[in-house]
């Protein structure tokens, strides 16, 4: 029976109705499958919109419905709903099948025997800018790729442009909420990136976490690892699995890896030397190490090596990621908004000690919404590297525990203008959370554009003040 024929047949509930909920809803109702809809939110979408678009629908908002989850044979759930939730876990009946809306679009692919190669990037840190290098790269190569996932492209909205269009390759962006559901996968190549301390609110514990991520590794062909982190090693393979590696290590035959010499750190493939990383445009060995990992996953697909190269060179990096931000001042500002984790955190403050000078003092501002992490690791590195520490959000009495001297604000505005008065020309103040920003903003670019109005504030006040004296 056809998945659809199976799906027509079955009490269908879509759980979560945020950007992946509204894809299922769309492909499903595309399909002719009927279903309902739980969102425990009070307002997920504009409702009379969703009743006057669907109006076959059962729409449930505002609480999680013990009763529609208990009927249901088949619950498509969206990443961000915790199934240990207790109204849903008490509640699913014992043959209910789960899956999340990244299974359901690779059931309809491999049914569709869609063809379209698969490369599949998780990790701790890094994904976005792995899977949009990835898309530059190909770009650059004349290849077709479609970028989707957590990435903020919805899965299953690619669905009718893999089956209508010539698309060569599929670049997927994988969270372990959407791993944790997953299992009929057929990837070309895959990644774990690195694995540090994040959502342990939902996974509980790291091994836990470890063990939902490498989940990538058993639907692929070919397996990239990173040499620095023991933790993305995979723990089993089968037989016809090729495995690569990339590092910050002098690499052996056919792995990706660095080496030091005359032009500084190079980019190097087994014996060959590729690239001077002071020529990637984005910056920090952490960065040179995203660039390894999709030169090393492009490799296992046959993209030409040379050209790959080149392509790195004109890739510019995305927003709120250690992004530099344009001030008058003479003091560097640092919008790393996106480091929602102790490890992004870690990766941009050596990055930013390595690259300074004595004089230059280093002011961090984090905290917010720390998902259950482990704060500690970050200690070494403020106390070596951070002249001053401004903590905010709900977890901000625990970062500021790190250190003796932590300044505590309640707005992201006061952290910025405590940073100012701290602050002398050559400073850089950089914006690092180590946390989620839900606490406090509605996501972590609304809480990098609220950063980037309040420098640009401070620098206007300062412009006022020189202009009053
Ligand atoms: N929620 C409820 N009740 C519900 C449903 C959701 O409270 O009934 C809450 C969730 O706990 C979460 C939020 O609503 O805080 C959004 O959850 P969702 O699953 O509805 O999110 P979507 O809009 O479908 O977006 C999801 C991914 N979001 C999450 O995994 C939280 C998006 O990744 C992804 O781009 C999108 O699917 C398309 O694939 C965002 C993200 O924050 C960028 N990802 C996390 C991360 O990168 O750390 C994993
Ligand atoms: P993700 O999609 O996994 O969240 P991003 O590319 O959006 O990753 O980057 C998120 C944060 O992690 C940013 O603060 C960025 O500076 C930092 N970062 C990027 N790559 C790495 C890496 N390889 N190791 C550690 N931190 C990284």
């Amino acid at each position: 029976m056809s998945l659809i024929t199976h799906l027509q047949h079955k009490q269908v509930l879509v759980l979560g109705l945020g950007m992946s909920g509204l894809s299922c809803v769309r492909y499903l109702t595309e399909q002719g499958v009927r279903f309902a809809v739980n969102d425990s939110r009070e307002n997920p979408v504009d409702s009379t919109w969703f009743k006057q678009t669907y109006p076959n629908v059962n729409l449930v908002i505002g609480h999680w419905d013990a009763s529609l989850i208990a009927q249901a044979d088949v619950i498509i759930v969206s990443p961000g709903v915790n199934l240990n939730e207790a109204t849903i876990a008490s509640n699913i009946s014992e043959n209910c099948q789960v899956l999340g809306d990244v299974e359901l679009f690779f059931q309809c692919v491999n049914e569709h025997q869609i063809a379209t190669k698969v490369i599949a990037v998780t990790g701790s840190n890094g994904k976005s800018t792995v899977v949009s290098l990835l898309a530059h790269i190909a770009r650059e190569l004349h290849i077709k790729a479609q970028l989707a996932g957590n990435i903020g492209v919805p899965v299953l909205d690619t669905l009718n442009t893999l089956l209508s269009d010539d698309i060569d390759c599929l670049i997927l962006e994988l969270s372990s909420f959407q791993l944790e559901t997953l299992k009929s996968m057929r990837a070309t190549a895959a990644t774990v990136l690195n694995i540090s301390d994040d959502h342990l609110d939902r996974h509980v514990t790291i091994e836990n976490y470890q063990a939902i991520k490498q989940r990538i590794y058993h639907q692929s062909q070919s397996i990239i690892f990173n040499r620095d982190d023991a933790l993305t090693y995979p723990n089993k393979l089968t037989a016809t699995q090729k495995v690569s590696s990339f590092g910050s290590d002098v690499a052996q035959t056919d792995e990706f890896g660095l080496v030091n010499s005359a032009q500084g750190l190079q980019l190097m493939f087994g014996q060959q030397v590729l690239l001077p990383i002071s020529q990637l445009p984005i910056a920090g060995i952490h960065n040179a190490l995203n660039c390894l990992a999709a030169l090393a996953l492009g490799y296992q697909l046959g993209w030409p090596l040379g050209a790959m190269v080149k392509a790195l060179t004109s890739f510019k990096g995305l927003a709120h990621r250690c992004e530099k931000i344009i001030s008058h001042d003479a003091i560097t500002w640092i919008n790393d908004s996106k480091a929602t984790n102790v490890g992004a955190t870690l990766a941009a403050i050596e990055g930013l000690a390595k690259a300074k000078t004595a004089e230059q003092k280093l002011i961090l501002i984090a905290g917010g919404d720390g998902k259950g992490a482990d704060f500690s690791p970050l200690k070494q590195a403020i106390d070596h590297h951070i002249d001053y520490l401004i903590t905010l959000g709900k977890d901000g009495a625990q970062l500021a525990a790190l250190t003796a001297e932590a300044q505590r604000v309640h707005s992201l505005e006061q952290a910025v203008f405590m940073a100012k008065q701290q602050a002398s020309q050559g400073d850089i103040v950089l914006l690092s959370p180590a946390c989620a920003s839900l606490d406090m903003f509605k996501n972590f670019a609304a809480r990098g554009e609220c950063f980037i109005q309040a420098v640009h504030q401070v620098n206007r006040d300062s412009v006022q003040e020189v202009s009053n004296d």
